[in-house]
């Protein structure tokens, strides 16, 4: 894991300021019914900025480790199963407040509790098929996108013309 993970220097206006990152991917379900499009879309129009972004197939051991918070769970095993059973896109978005941001636009864990709006409580119906993963808090973020991305592969330093519209 290296700065990159972490966070990018943002000069806007002559200010550089730290940005957080965080790890989002469109799980098997998303990627299998056609909402890559529509997912990413959302995330961009909230204005986080994309510096990272693969598909991919998720081993065991990664799913394990990803998910090793639940271990244990009477859903672990099921979920793990159904991460590595297709390929999934793999993100990581950088902004202010990132990973809270990416959270509200995701919505709740259970898409029943997920308002409209949010891309659970519009775009799915069960727990165990919630269409996106989204990194539970800044430290999160920083653990996940090294647990999916290598050096490299994130983008270092990007200023965007539009930056200075989205970030005060
Ligand atoms: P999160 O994805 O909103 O952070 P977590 O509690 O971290 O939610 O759970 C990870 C994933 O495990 C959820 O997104 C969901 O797919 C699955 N999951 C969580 N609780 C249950 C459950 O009670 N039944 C089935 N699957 C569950
Ligand atoms: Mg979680």
């Amino acid at each position: 894991m290296t700065d990159l993970h972490k966070v990018s220097y943002l000069d806007i206006g002559g200010t550089v300021a730290t940005v957080e990152r965080t790890f989002v991917a469109i799980k098997p379900d998303g990627v299998e019914r056609g909402l890559v499009g529509e997912i990413i879309g959302r995330f961009e129009r909230k204005g986080l900025k994309l510096v990272g972004l693969k598909q991919m197939v998720v081993s065991k051991e990664t799913a394990e480790t990803h998910y090793g918070e639940h271990k244990g769970k009477p859903f672990f095993d099921g979920l793990v199963s159904f991460i590595t059973s297709g390929p999934i896109v793999a993100m990581a978005w950088e902004g202010k407040n990132a990973a809270a941001i990416a959270r509200n636009v995701i919505g709740a864990t259970n898409p029943a509790q997920s308002p409209q709006g949010t891309i659970r409580g519009d775009l799915a119906l069960d727990i165990g098929r919630n269409v996106v993963h989204g990194s539970d808090s800044p430290e999160s973020g920083v653990r996940e996108l090294g647990i999916f991305f290598k050096d490299g592969e994130l983008l270092k330093e990007w200023n965007r013309a539009c930056d200075k519209w989205i970030t005060e």
